[in-house]
């Protein structure tokens, strides 16, 4: 059984649910202008408009500009999943303790694969590592959320 009465700052577990999400909202943003920084230091621009004088031209491939924009897109892949389902977990009136370690699980291992993967570049299987903590735990959500509202 789902309990809508468990959205409330009572709480506390729906309370580290919207901690932890305003958090990964400010790290999707902060890789957004980490994109937009990386297009000027590299001067890599994908729109004609966007050209900061006559002499560049529009380019694709930067190596920089692609690294930030492929972290970028694996934040959406995987903490879009963690707002939707995160917040039906809390429905499930978990058991706080573990709840609220597997948000900052969650929360932590996104912070780490920016990190790693665009910011220092650190070696595999570092990435590889923070993804998967994060997908474990948001994986664990929502096979609770499963067992308790379908079946
Ligand atoms: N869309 C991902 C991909 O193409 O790699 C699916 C697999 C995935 O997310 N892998 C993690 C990753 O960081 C751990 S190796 N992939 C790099 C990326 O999405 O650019």
């Amino acid at each position: 059984m789902l309990n809508p009465a468990l959205i409330s700052l009572d709480n506390q577990v729906f309370r580290c649910y919207l901690g932890w999400s305003a958090i990964l909202v400010l790290k999707i943003f902060a890789a957004g202008i980490y994109s937009g920084l990386m297009r000027f230091l590299t001067a890599t621009f994908a729109n004609p408009e966007d050209l900061l004088s006559p002499k560049l031209k529009v380019k694709f491939d930067d190596p920089n500009v692609e690294r930030v924009r492929r972290a970028h897109r694996n934040d959406l892949e995987n903490i879009l999943p963690f707002f939707a389902i995160g917040l039906l977990y809390v429905l499930t009136d978990p058991a706080a303790f573990l709840a609220i370690n597997l948000f900052r699980a969650v929360g932590i291992a996104r912070i780490v694969h920016t990190l790693v993967y665009a910011v220092v570049v650190v070696p595999q299987p570092s990435r590889a590592i923070a993804f998967f903590v994060a997908v474990a735990a948001t994986a664990y959500m929502a096979l609770q959320v499963i067992a308790s509202a379908a079946f």
